[in-house]
């Protein structure tokens, strides 16, 4: 793992304990995240977070699972950075939709303070965050300084994935390090912002891969604020296209480890819906997920329609969160 010591552990955790919790008898283990889920948590509530991708394509990095690398022939074109007055309208579309989460991603290796987009980065923050929806930005590798300056403009939370184990990160991305990754989340979480910190699964790594991520989210102080588990979505022209789907098991047994280990984090059943049944969704809610994105777009791959979200949530007597930021932010 990383030599960094930033982070002592606020809840140290061994792999040997992550594996027996996992591997434990399915209903057992679901059982008892579902008795965690109700004891830190609205039984019903699931909060909805809007994506838009403000700028789209042409990423100097070479992560294997992303349709914007400039490195893979993925069709997806590059796009310039969308100013306040494109932004703005679509955060506040959001807002009347009902969610209570607006994030913007950018595709690009990460932003410098003084630089004229993350400047206008940071007056559309200034604006979305007088909307009252949590704001939060995913912006890639960022320093002290420019945490800072998100913070100060509104941002409630810094999304920035390690995606998968220290171990395996090397073989999905050569272009910045996992260790990268540790410093953005230690500057965000210096500034104040809440670290929204998750991966993804599917990609090839194996079930000890997806444990250690998990050891690495639990030894965060604070612990993350909200953990996105995204099922690959399997992008043509990037070296993982080829990639067989999850297994939804395999999905909820993480989805009930993490809600166990990490009872306070907001888990959000992120990208890969569309290729789960609603009958699948339902067991992840069960086993402790409770956000997803709402909206037919993730960033550049489908998610499921609002509709077909909303019908789900009323089949199974889920609400979605209440808009009005919550005290803590
Ligand atoms: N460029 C910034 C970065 O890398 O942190 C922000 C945007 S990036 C697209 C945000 C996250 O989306 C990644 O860290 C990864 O977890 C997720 N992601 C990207 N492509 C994906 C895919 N094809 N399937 C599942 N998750 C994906
Ligand atoms: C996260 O963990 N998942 C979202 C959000 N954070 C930015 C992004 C999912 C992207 C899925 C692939 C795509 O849309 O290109
Ligand atoms: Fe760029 Fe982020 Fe995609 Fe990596 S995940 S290629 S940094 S947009």
């Amino acid at each position: 793992m990383s030599t960094q010591t930033y982070h002592s552990p606020a809840h140290p955790v061994s792999i040997a304990q992550l594996e027996e919790i996992y591997r434990s008898p399915f209903f057992d283990l679901i059982q008892r995240s579902r008795s965690v889920q109700l004891q830190n948590w609205d039984e019903d509530n699931v909060q909805l977070c809007t994506l838009l991708s403000v700028k789209t394509g042409g990423c100097s990095e070479d992560c294997s699972y992303c349709a914007q690398s400039s490195r893979y022939n993925t069709g997806v074109k590059a796009g310039k950075l969308m100013g306040c007055d494109e932004i703005l309208p679509l955060a506040k579309q959001a807002r009347e939709s009902g969610t209570t989460r607006f994030c913007m991603g950018a595709a690009w290796k990460g932003v410098k303070s003084g630089d004229s987009r993350f400047e206008s980065m940071l007056e559309t923050v200034r604006e979305v965050s007088k909307l009252g929806m949590e704001v939060c930005v995913t912006l890639g590798q960022l320093g002290d300084e420019e945490a800072r300056q998100l913070k100060e403009a509104g941002v409630t939370a810094y999304n920035h994935n390690i995606d998968t184990s220290p171990e395996f990160y090397p073989q999905i991305v050569t272009s910045h390090t996992f260790d990268d990754r540790l410093n953005t989340i230690s500057s965000v979480q210096k500034a104040g912002m809440a670290v929204c910190c998750g991966g993804i699964i599917g990609m090839g790594e194996t079930e000890r891969d997806r444990l250690r991520m998990l050891e690495v989210l639990c030894g965060f102080n604070p612990p993350p604020e909200s953990v996105p588990i995204n099922c690959l979505m399997s992008m043509p022209g990037t070296p993982l296209e080829d990639q067989p789907v999850v297994d939804v098991f395999e999905l909820v047994r993480l989805i009930a480890t993490t809600r166990i280990m990490l009872p306070k984090a907001r888990i959000r059943l992120s990208a890969g819906r569309t290729r789960l049944t609603r009958e699948g969704q339902a067991l992840c809610f069960f086993a402790g997920a409770n956000s997803v994105f709402y909206g037919d777009k993730l960033l550049t791959a489908a998610n499921p329609g609002t509709n077909e979200d909303l019908d789900l949530l009323r089949a199974i007597d889920l609400a979605p969160m209440e808009q009005g930021l919550p005290a803590s932010v």
